[in-house]
């Protein structure tokens, strides 16, 4: 078989990051049990891709830049629908390092998103307003990638949208289910995500899977 046809598979983790964890800025609940799955599965993947958000202090999504507004409300930024956040990820502080525990040194790839002040980026392969690609894409495809299974946090936001992406972008989608947390603003939103995803055409998988 040759290398146009072979199947690489790749493990997408997202935003494995010290605000998303304990006590960070962005804390998702149990953030950090995901990091030892992350750990665990990473020798399993031929090739390992880590997101990392990684947002000016200026950036526009902080409900501490937006007059008015407060965490958690949503707001129009720019023609997109925007939820204010706490400020999180700041590139070059503690928040936006990965979380201690990650196994850094078996990364390939890494992915910074969310650098562009006036739009956020969830999605691991855009920014929010599908125009501006990060470069994972490209790397996957000449990494000879034809499956990717996505963990990480926020379930509800980075995860789902990295993954509807890779779905749309064809890659064979697999969500590592049990390796996500989610934020939850709305109880239920983490559910629904999962079920969005599988609506597209992601398949939900669990780290059992790797036993
Ligand atoms: C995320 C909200 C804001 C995430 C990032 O990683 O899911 N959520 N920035
Ligand atoms: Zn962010």
């Amino acid at each position: 078989m040759n290398s146009s046809t072979s199947r690489r598979r790749a493990l997408i983790l997202v935003d494995l990051q010290n605000d998303f964890i304990r006590e960070g800025a962005l804390a998702v609940p149990a953030g950090e049990e995901v990091i030892p799955i992350a750990n665990r599965l990473i020798p399993h993947f031929e090739v390992v891709v880590a997101t990392q958000d990684w947002h000016p202090a200026n950036h526009q999504s902080f409900a501490a830049n937006q007059a008015g507004l407060t965490v958690g409300e949503c707001f129009q930024l720019h023609g997109l629908p925007q939820i204010a956040w706490p400020v999180h990820c700041v590139q070059g502080t503690n928040g936006a390092n990965f979380a201690a525990e990650l196994n850094v040194d078996a990364l390939h790839h890494i992915v910074r998103k969310g650098d562009a002040p006036e739009i956020d980026s969830y999605s691991g392969f855009f920014d929010n307003g599908g125009r501006r690609a990060t470069g994972l894409e490209q790397y996957l495809r000449e990494a000879n990638v034809s499956d990717v299974f996505i963990m990480g946090l926020a379930t509800d936001y980075c995860v789902k949208f990295t993954a509807l992406d890779a779905v749309r972008l064809g890659f064979k989608t697999h969500l590592i289910e049990d390796g996500c947390r989610g934020v939850d603003l709305q109880p239920g939103d983490s559910q629904r995500a999962i079920e969005a995803m599988r609506a597209a055409g992601a398949s939900i998988t669990s780290q059992n899977r790797w036993p």
